[in-house]
């Protein structure tokens, strides 16, 4: 595409959806800029799951290798409720487990490489559909294409009442926090995903994920109206009488430092895109985190964005295929998530059914066959009980 070459993308937000654009546009001959509120580029939060989709995603940027290389497969996806458990399931699948400081890292590495300019203590505000970014200090910039990756609460997308939102919130929230790991809870039987689940009195829950020999993801779950164990800093006392096997891991939770508390919600927005602003990310599909695919969805549909624009001259026609082609895998992620969430269903274990499954299988447009040979989709039997 001869025009390519001399467009220019200005980004709101350098977190993962935002680096990911960035990354995928500048490889593909933008010239790219990324707007951070904060005085530093550094993702709060703890660990997070890539799942095959985010894997494809980051291996069209040129990432992925590093990943694999500092990320740790889980052997399996373990589950057990009231302390009985079930048959592990997701043995052999190709996901990978990291801190978020980690993935974020590797992102900043990786734009700066591609040519990315990054610049921090800057707000953006608002944006017009002729593509033009708005910043809080008043300075207006225009760009062929702005990009809206700045979370859940957008304020870019909400200077855009075309773009209709659609929110719900539901019943629970999650305490993410990342602990230094325990000698008692190394060694093979802890080198996965576990999913600990108790649902009475009221749903608690601790999904404790291996992030490498050092650190463990603690993704503490509640009820919002369960207070004390919607708290950040984590009240020990609450948890280790739900859960006393993990007291150890659950002191260290409470003495960690940057743990967040966040509720669980959906946003879809439709349309995506408003003439030469678009959404990608949290600020397009919030979604409950109930099947780790938050973050992963964003970076997808950073990559398939500059896929599409690769394919097509004319913007409007770009966005308009771009989100014909994600919207339904989208969508159905915001409403799978949101119905695990509500029903709880994989407390019950073997939850992950080649339904559920669908989002962490998506095939990217971007991704070429020698991308899908490194993540086969291991054949396993899924008999659900
Ligand atoms: N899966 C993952 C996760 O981080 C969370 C959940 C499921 C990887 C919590 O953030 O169900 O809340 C969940």
């Amino acid at each position: 595409m001869s025009t390519t070459a001399s467009r220019r993308a200005e980004i709101a937000g350098a977190g993962f959806a935002g680096l990911t654009a960035a990354i995928a546009l500048a490889r593909t001959g933008w010239s790219v800029r990324v707007h951070e509120q904060n005085d530093t580029l550094r993702d709060f939060g703890a660990g997070i799951l890539l799942w095959r989709n985010a894997m494809l995603a980051l291996e069209v940027i040129g990432v992925a290798p590093r990943i694999r290389a500092e990320g740790v497969v889980p052997d399996a996806y373990a589950t057990s409720l009231n302390g009985e458990a079930f048959d592990p399931e997701l043995a052999g699948y190709p996901y990978w487990a990291i801190t978020r400081p980690r993935l974020h890292a590797i992102l900043v590495d990786a734009a700066r490489e591609a040519g990315v300019e990054l610049v921090t203590d800057s707000r953006a505000v608002a944006a017009e559909p002729s593509g033009v970014l708005v910043l809080e200090d008043g300075t207006r910039i225009a760009a062929d294409l702005v990009l809206a990756c700045d979370g859940a609460g957008s304020a870019v997308r909400n200077s855009r009442p075309e773009l209709a939102q659609e929110r719900k919130r539901y019943q629970d929230g999650v305490c993410r926090v990342l602990v230094p790991r325990p000698e008692e809870f190394r060694g093979e039987e802890w080198d996965r995903v576990i999913d600990f689940w108790t649902l009475e009195p009221d749903a608690m829950r601790i999904l404790f994920i291996t992030t490498g020999p050092d650190t463990i993801y603690l993704g503490m779950m509640a009820t919002t109206d369960n207070e004390s164990a919607s708290r950040i800093p984590i009240d020990p006392e609450v948890w280790s009488a739900r859960f006393p096997h993990l007291a150890r891991v659950i002191e260290l939770a409470a003495e960690a430092e940057g743990g967040r508390h966040d509720a669980y919600q959906t946003n879809r927005v439709e349309p995506w895109s408003a003439g030469r602003v678009v959404l990608v990310g949290d600020s397009a599909h919030a979604m409950c985190p109930a099947l780790g695919q938050g973050a992963s969805v964003g970076m997808v549909n950073a990559v398939e964005l500059a896929h599409v624009l690769t394919e097509h001259d004319d913007l409007d026609t770009a966005l308009a295929a771009w989100e014909e082609r994600q919207r339904a895998m989208t969508d159905a992620a915001q409403a799978r998530s949101a119905y695990m969430a509500e029903t709880r269903t994989l407390a019950r274990g073997n939850g992950f059914t080649p339904e559920v499954m669908e989002t962490a299988n998506f095939e990217l447009a971007a991704a070429t066959d020698e991308h899908l040979a490194v993540y086969p989709v291991p054949l396993v039997a899924t008999d659900a009980p």
